[in-house]
């Protein structure tokens, strides 16, 4: 099914200079970049984001972390693109994650994982509208 699924690289990855890297697995292995933008995301923002994780023990550092640099927002767009994001990023801990994933090639740290993607279509719809209009997915 054609999906359309949200992606940040996050400010570890976007710090490192892997920005095209990791644009470069989507783009080659089905996911077209439908939109895109790099900010800088406000604390209120980040904790809104998140707020699915308020009560996990570290939902304070995750939101720090991620207003801790400029982010880089993507919608990707292809046959399963929720699934095939989720299996391009790798686990949530890179040192679980398999070989030749986004996480265990680009992150250091389960809080610092380079890559956030959409769980499931349902959040995949929300979370896009939470960043982009509908004049930025083209
Ligand atoms: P996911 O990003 O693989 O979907 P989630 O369980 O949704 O993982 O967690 C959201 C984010 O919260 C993770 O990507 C990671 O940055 C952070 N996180 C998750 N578990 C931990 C933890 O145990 N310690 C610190 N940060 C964590
Ligand atoms: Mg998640």
């Amino acid at each position: 099914m054609m999906e359309q699924t949200l992606s940040i690289i996050k400010p570890d990855a976007v710090a490192k200079g892997v920005i095209g890297k990791i644009v470069d697995r989507f783009e080659s292995n089905g996911l077209r970049i439908a939109g895109m933008k790099k900010v800088q995301l406000s604390e209120q923002t980040a904790g809104e984001f998140y707020a699915v994780h308020k009560e996990r023990p570290f939902y304070g550092e995750l939101v720090s972390f991620m207003i801790s640099g400029p982010v880089v927002i993507m919608v990707l767009e292809g046959e399963n693109a929720v699934l095939k994001n989720r299996d391009l990023m790798g686990a949530t801990n890179p040192k679980e994650a398999l070989a030749g994933t986004i996480r265990a090639d680009f992150a250091e740290s389960i809080d610092a994982n380079a890559v956030h993607g959409s769980d499931s279509l349902e959040n995949a719809v929300n979370e896009i509208k939470f960043f982009f209009t509908e004049d930025e997915i083209c």
